[in-house]
């Protein structure tokens, strides 16, 4: 089986973005492909954030993952920080990433931008090599991930052909190791809808868990007031009728696929069916749809919140299982780089 490896931050709330763009995705593919996701606690202290509170949002986030539908007889769910190989890995990587590489990254100028001087750390600068040793560490075949992290997924590939080539084949054979490429050069699998959900007050700007205003997304576990509420406040425009597709109305078209993805119908079906409405009725229509979609997932997440020795039992399965293969590759990239074996 190809193996696939995905994740999200435990940072703010998890929200329709991360839900369409990434984990529900995630859900078919598991039953195709070796998977693993993880919550990416490592990632989330790139920027000031509060200790106190990480544990128990990375704890919830697994949590989402199990209530959302990834099944554990199907997939690994694993906390990052509890495989050390993901930071080991890192280091060795960064000796080989040129620094013009990651200050290219739009991520990196967006956010050190709104962050300000004072608080961006270097952390926030080589975070992407953090994610390439996240997903070079399992060998991955494909990374399901948001349109946001293409160029990411793209440093993942260029870095992961620098080391084969710098430290691999040959020279590594004659060194005693098993030659050949030291990492598989994953994929990213975007998916073609869904991949970028844009704000619900603005449809310029991605929906986000660092946007100010909490009016901006639908959180997964908003209760259903506040979805209806966030709903009916929504931007939209002053043109007749709904269409997917017209550059001038960005919110209509984000909120069509919104509607579109999460009942599960095509754009064409949507399209025709919404063509005549006005935002009155599709704005209920759209509420009910996204109330009854996260119900049952918020159900779902009531009860395995309050059951910790569960929860803490998946995880530990889980990093048990990532260590494995994760110290497999780090011993290789050991050898390969001219470490003494221990
Ligand atoms: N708006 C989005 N549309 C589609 N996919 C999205 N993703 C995030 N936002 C959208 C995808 O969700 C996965 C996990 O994201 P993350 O938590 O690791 O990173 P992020 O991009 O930092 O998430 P946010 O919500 O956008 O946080 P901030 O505000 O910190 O930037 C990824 O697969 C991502 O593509």
């Amino acid at each position: 089986k190809k193996r696939i490896v995905s994740g999200v931050q435990p940072t703010g709330s998890i929200h329709l973005g991360n839900y369409l763009g990434a984990i529900k995705n995630w859900i078919s593919l598991q039953n195709s492909y070796e998977a693993l996701f993880f919550i990416v606690d490592l990632h989330a202290i790139t920027l000031p954030y509060d200790a106190q509170l990480l544990s128990k949002a990375t704890k919830n986030t697994a949590a989402i993952y199990l209530a959302c539908g990834i099944d554990t007889s199907k997939a690994s769910i694993f906390v990052q920080s509890h495989v050390r190989a993901h930071v080991e890995l890192m280091w060795l990587l960064s000796s080989a990433t040129p620094i013009g590489w990651l200050n290219r990254m739009i991520q990196f100028k967006e956010k050190s931008r709104k962050a300000g001087d004072e608080n961006v750390g270097v952390a926030l600068l080589t975070y992407p090599v953090l994610m390439a040793s996240d997903i070079l560490l399992y060998q991955s075949d494909f990374v399901p991930v948001g349109e946001d992290q293409k160029q990411h997924m793209e440093l993942t590939r260029e870095l992961a052909e620098r080391i084969n080539n710098l430290y691999g084949g040959r020279k590594w054979k004659k060194m005693g190791g098993r030659g050949g490429a030291i990492f598989k050069v994953p994929e990213p699998l975007i998916p073609q809808a869904g991949a970028r959900v844009m704000s619900l007050t603005d449809g310029l700007s991605k929906m986000s868990k660092s946007a100010p205003s909490d009016q901006s997304r639908i959180n997964l576990l908003d209760p259903k007031d506040v979805i209806a509420n966030k709903i009916k406040r929504c931007k939209t425009d002053s043109f007749s009728g709904l269409e997917f597709d017209n550059p001038d109305r960005p919110e209509c078209n984000n909120l069509l696929s919104i509607f579109q993805l999460i009942t599960g119908r095509t754009k064409e079906e949507v399209a025709r069916e919404c063509q005549d409405m006005n935002w009155g009725t599709f704005k209920t229509l759209l509420a009910d749809a996204l109330i009854d979609h996260l119900h049952p997932i918020q159900v779902r997440y009531e009860e395995i919140i309050s059951d910790p020795a569960y929860l803490d039992g998946v995880l530990l399965e889980g990093a048990t299982k990532a260590t494995c293969i994760a110290d497999a590759t780090l011993n290789s990239v050991y050898q390969a780089m001219g470490f003494v074996q221990r």
